[in-house]
């Protein structure tokens, strides 16, 4: 019954600010719910829905399409939200755009997983001017001003690149090995964070780092930038790649190249994924390191929290395990993603 009438009320709402011609509109469906899109004066206090804008960074691997159904399936009306979400395509232009575009429209949270670490403490104090809290999703920001969010949500990226390089280490050390790196997006905190970790784990080790590319977090470009790696270099043995995709693009480019990919050339990646974990247990991957995408219920309540003017921890650090090729074949028919 009240959501009827929140229905009601939020349709008056609108008619009256479309007869008023306030509407900055966005070219969005009609919102169902949540009248509260005019200019940021009004708080959720009219409908206990929540509207939140989210912009993802895009849809470049299999962990992004896990974390965004996460993400879709949680803040669902049902549960209390009307989601608005926008798609960056991996570019920061278009994520200021779109975060702009919640601040105008006087949303009630502004989530955002930063594509890169820098250049957003601009648009950061244009969300709080207007009194709208911004919550963090997967990756942060390099900002001096940690006022600027309320809450950031993932992984330790630098203690996944650990993990990585620490096996690497283990199975590897004394024996000369020749490793070339696929680094994610350039700027990036998981880039910037999982090559720390592992270059920090193999320090001293008779690991070599001969050559390490960017190829964007996706499985096209990891498997152009290996191309190009075993072109240039006959006597790899071991690929880093800082996720599954650029690994499973990598096997492409290995098994191109005539060579066994898992045997003649080791495979380390991050993330665990679906396809990335069966790679593992067919042997083609030697180790992965999981980075859970599953963040929408952890962003649903604090969201909530934040709206009812909670405390919340700035930090939530998602927990992470990591798998061996017997790992891998115990652990697949029960992965969720
Ligand atoms: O590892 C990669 C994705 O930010 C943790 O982004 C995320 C990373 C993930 O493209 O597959």
């Amino acid at each position: 019954m009240s959501k009827n009438f929140r229905r009601a009320g939020a349709a008056l709402f609108a008619a009256a600010l479309t007869a008023a011609s306030l509407v900055a509109c966005s070219s969005e469906q009609a919102p169902q719910s949540g009248g509260d899109g005019g200019g940021g004066g009004e708080s959720a206090a009219a409908s206990d829905t929540i509207v939140l804008g989210f912009s993802q960074v895009g849809a470049e691997s299999g962990w992004r399409a896990a974390n965004t159904k996460s993400i879709q399936d949680t803040l669902t009306q049902e549960n209390g939200f009307d989601l608005k979400f926008s798609d960056a395509q991996q570019k920061q232009e278009n994520q200021i755009q779109a975060i702009r575009s919640y601040i105008q429209q006087g949303v009630d949270v502004i989530a955002f997983s930063p594509v890169v670490e820098t250049g957003w403490d601009a648009v950061l104090e244009e969300a709080k001017a207007a009194n709208i809290p911004v919550v963090l999703t997967d990756r942060a920001v390099n900002s001096d001003d940690d006022t600027l969010y309320e809450s950031f949500i993932g992984s330790d990226f630098v203690e996944e690149g650990k993990r990585a390089g620490e096996w690497a280490k283990e199975q590897y050390d004394g024996e000369g090995y020749k490793m070339v790196e696929l680094q994610g997006t350039t700027g990036s905190a998981p880039a910037n964070d999982r090559k720390e970790g592992f270059g920090e784990a193999i320090a001293g080790s008779d690991i070599e780092l001969i050559d390490s590319q960017t190829g964007n977090f996706t499985r096209t470009e990891g498997k152009q930038v290996m191309e190009g790696f075993l072109q240039k270099y006959d006597d790899i043995d071991l690929v880093f790649a800082h996720n599954d995709d650029m690994g499973l693009g990598a096997i492409e480019a290995i098994e191109a190249a005539g060579k066994v990919p898992g045997e003649d050339i080791k495979i380390i990646t991050v993330d665990g994924v679906k396809d990335g974990m069966q790679a593992l247990a067919d042997g083609k991957i030697n180790y992965i390191v999981e980075c859970n995408p599953l963040l929408g219920p952890d962003l649903a309540e604090i969201a909530k929290k934040v709206v009812a003017g909670e405390e919340v921890e700035k930090r939530i650090v998602v927990k992470d395990e990591a798998f061996d090729q017997e790992a891998a074949k115990a652990a697949l028919p029960d992965r969720q993603y």
